[in-house]
């Protein structure tokens, strides 16, 4: 079998979305995931200029050599745009091993381990009545697990809490617009939000929080501190991870889980925090981490050190991301959760999918492959809208983390 040809397909349904299709000649073709939030156009261009003509004519089946070809074999890599181009040619190969052999994408992988897979939503809410309302709301849904986010009192504009009740989406139309930031009223506010969670909903549903890199490590180590009589299920990105080290000072005071690494893309990434057991979960997505290939061998790694997945999962992640996500978390043993944020109804409109929620949990249906696939017709009503994420400085202006 020889591949025949690939395209980028970029298209805009509520938001961006970069999908790679390989072609064969045996009639067949693949999908990817290659969207990057913001910079969608970088990992366009480069897989158009530079990977899709080394790929044609080679065989598909060989998504091993061809995983090293792109990684090992070329001078410059890693980095979030490289590593989300191999990530889309790596999943839309299997796609095509999957169709070819005629099974499922989990039966590539090792088959089930389990029937259904845990999923999380997010309940952002402008103030604490807002949030127990929506808190509320997503219960009502079904979820077992749910993000809480809050407005912080004092602060303009809190990550992950949409203005006028819009769907979640951090990219903006344009440039980059700025955000403000203030960790001491954020540090004060957080353990409250918490108790007021119990207080109403109780002690059984599974809590998570996103602190979304802005701490300093002794700052995250006081969090995650007076966060634990609340028995999150995880307290993600307390710090910016490319320190390694700084989730030492996090773990020696505290038995909040963490998780971390939803913007890292190599197992390098994860050495420090995985051989010593720094982290709880590893949060590094198919899409930006080297695809099925690599997470596979990131997944096996971690489960030597008792650290599970669980994959991002946000709405800037395509349905073709989502799908092979959820084949990914049916078969590894040490699965953990699965984000999932339900994209607008328009999405619908371009990506037919094979997955759905019910009860707390999402199943895929047995499509060979990966089992999603794209109406290129109804993509080109959506043409791509340049939209960038925002950045964020603290109240006297210094420029910090988003
Ligand atoms: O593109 C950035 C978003 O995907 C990110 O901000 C969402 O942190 C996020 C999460 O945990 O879903
Ligand atoms: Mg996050």
């Amino acid at each position: 079998m020889k591949i025949t040809d690939a395209k980028v397909i970029i298209t805009c349904p509520g938001r961006n979305f970069v999908t790679l299709k390989i072609y064969t000649d045996q009639g067949i073709y693949g999908l990817g995931d290659a969207t990057l939030n913001g910079m969608e156009l970088a990992v366009a261009t480069y897989l158009q200029e530079y990977c899709i003509p080394i790929l044609i004519g080679k065989d598909p089946s060989n998504t091993e050599d061809l995983w090293h070809y792109f990684y090992r074999g070329v001078y410059w890599k890693r980095g979030s745009v490289s590593m989300t181009a191999i990530s889309a040619i790596d999943m839309a190969l299997w796609d095509i091993k999957g169709k070819v052999l005629g099974t499922p994408l989990y039966n590539l992988l090792g088959g089930k381990s389990r029937d259904k897979v845990l999923v999380y939503c997010h309940s952002n809410g402008t103030d604490l009545n807002d949030l127990i309302e929506k808190t509320g709301k997503d219960l009502e849904r079904g979820f077992k697990a749910i993000r809480i986010q809050s407005g912080i009192p004092g602060i303009s504009h809190t990550y992950g809490v949409p203005k006028d009740n819009k769907p979640y989406e951090p990219a903006g139309k344009g440039l980059p617009h700025e955000e403000s930031w203030d960790t001491s009223k954020y540090l004060k506010y957080i353990p409250k939000v918490f108790e007021k969670v119990r207080e109403v909903y109780g002690t059984d549903i599974h809590l998570l929080h996103d602190v979304h890199h802005r701490c300093t490590p002794v700052e995250a180590a006081r969090l995650a501190k007076e966060l634990e009589p609340f028995h999150l299920f995880w307290l993600e990105d307390p710090v910016s991870g490319e320190l390694q080290e700084g989730l030492r000072i996090i773990r020696k005071q505290s038995s909040t889980p963490i998780a971390i690494g939803e913007v890292f893309n190599s197992v390098y990434d994860y050495t420090t925090l995985v051989t010593e057991q720094l982290i709880d979960y590893i949060r590094m997505p198919l899409v930006h981490g080297g695809g099925i290939t690599h997470l596979l061998k990131v997944a096996a790694f971690a489960s030597i050190y008792h650290v599970n997945t669980g994959f991002h999962g946000a709405t800037d992640l395509s349905p073709v991301n989502m799908a092979a996500a959820l084949h990914f978390d049916l078969v590894v043993n040490n699965f953990g959760i699965q984000e999932y944020m339900p994209h607008q109804e328009i999405v619908n409109e371009v990506f037919k999918v094979n997955y759905n929620f019910t009860n707390g949990y999402m199943v895929v249906d047995d499509t060979p492959g990966i089992g999603v696939d794209i109406d290129e017709k109804a993509s080109e009503k959506f043409p791509y809208e340049k939209a960038s994420l925002p950045v964020n400085r603290k109240t006297d202006g210094t420029m910090f983390y988003w």
